[in-house]
């Protein structure tokens, strides 16, 4: 049997026989130290990738968000992000549990998080009010079918919050997507945020990673929480040796992933009992909406899977198919096929 057509995420990736061999040969120290030679190298290679001061390797993203907005805010405040960020729905409440903060979600129907949104959101510190200390923007939007924010709004944003002694933290798990679909530099994109997290291990295909950049002074401290949060690795230059291959070598394909996802998208439009609009997808993430052909998302999931693809719901109606370096073109025009056929089985089961 063929091995499975995995649109899950892109956090299902092989690490590449590159990555293999260099975690093999990778010179190795004790990190908590300071003296692992290839965790040194990812770092600064990272922080001048991002054209931050220092970055600082975690093991997750969601680990690098929780130390990201623990940087920003003090206890007792709020943090403002878009409804259905990861930050908010995904990790666990982290923002509650380590940094003492409220989440201030606020709704951006294409997933962009707009400054006159968010500027009816920031609240004062008063006798009533828990004050704003930061604001996180999630690009590109994992839950908003992989929407990019565009540079201006991003600036603005910065630009406004910093006037008024606000911090802002980006959750770029996918940014160099973001960058990709921009066409310009990753640095570009994050130039007016105080910190950034992007994932080594998703798009960019590493097995375990991400980082966090800010400022030398707060990623010194961003060590500090990562080891109190249990996370002072000591060897671990044999994950910065696949992150290095991941930071040099895979930007340069992510669109790739991007082409393979708009022609799923265009597909999908014209199932029968399937909802999207292809236009709005801009990288490598495509929701759709199944309502119309009276399956749920586990059914869905559970038919296509009998035909060799996996891919996940989201909500009660919708589901998720993201492209990455392990899914070619073939691969798509597959599972279009299978969505096809699975669709198409239940019209004629109902006719
Ligand atoms: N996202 C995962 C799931 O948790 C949903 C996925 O399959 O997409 N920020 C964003 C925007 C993310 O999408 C994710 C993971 C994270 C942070 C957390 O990264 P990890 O899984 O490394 O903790």
């Amino acid at each position: 049997m063929n091995a499975m057509i995995d649109l899950r995420s892109d956090t299902v990736t092989m690490p590449s026989e590159a990555m293999r061999n260099a975690m093999r040969d990778a010179e190795v120290g004790d990190d908590v130290y300071g003296e692992d030679p290839t965790m040194n190298r990812l770092e600064q290679r990272a922080a001048a990738i991002v054209g931050k001061e220092a970055a600082l390797f975690v093991p997750t993203g969601t680990m690098g968000n929780t130390i990201g907005i623990k940087l920003n805010t003090r206890h007792g405040q709020e943090v403002i992000c878009e409804e259905r960020a990861h930050v908010f729905d995904w990790e666990l409440s982290m923002m509650a549990w380590f940094a003492g903060c409220l989440a201030r979600p606020v709704r951006a129907a294409d997933g962009v998080l707009r400054w006159s949104a968010i500027r009816d959101a920031i609240r004062p510190d008063g006798p009533h009010c828990a004050g704003t200390g930061c604001i996180s923007l999630e690009n590109t939007h994992n839950m908003a079918g992989g929407a990019v924010s565009p540079l201006d709004v991003v600036e603005e944003i910065c630009h406004e919050a910093h006037q008024r002694g606000l911090r802002v933290h980006m959750d770029g798990a996918r940014v160099f997507n973001a960058a990709c679909a921009l066409g310009v530099e990753v640095s570009e994109v994050v130039k007016d945020v105080d910190t950034v997290m992007f994932c080594l291990s998703k798009g960019l295909g590493a097995p375990v990673g991400s980082m966090l950049a800010g400022t030398a002074d707060a990623i010194h401290q961003g060590r500090l929480y990562r080891k109190r949060l249990g996370g002072g690795m000591r060897q671990a230059g044999v994950l910065a040796a696949a992150g290095l291959i991941a930071l040099e070598q895979m930007p340069a394909r992510l669109g790739q992933d991007h082409a393979n996802a708009r022609v799923l998208a265009h597909a999908l439009e014209a199932i029968p009992g399937v909802a999207i609009d292809a236009s709005t997808v801009q990288t490598n993430i495509v929701i759709f909406d199944i309502s119309g052909t009276g399956m749920t998302p586990a059914e869905f999931s559970r038919r296509l899977k009998e035909r060799g693809v996996r891919m996940n719901g989201v909500g009660a109606t919708r589901m998720r198919a993201v492209t990455h370096c392990d899914v070619s073109r073939r691969d798509c025009e597959q599972a279009i096929e299978a969505i096809r056929e699975v669709c198409a089985g239940v019209a004629s089961a109902r006719a």
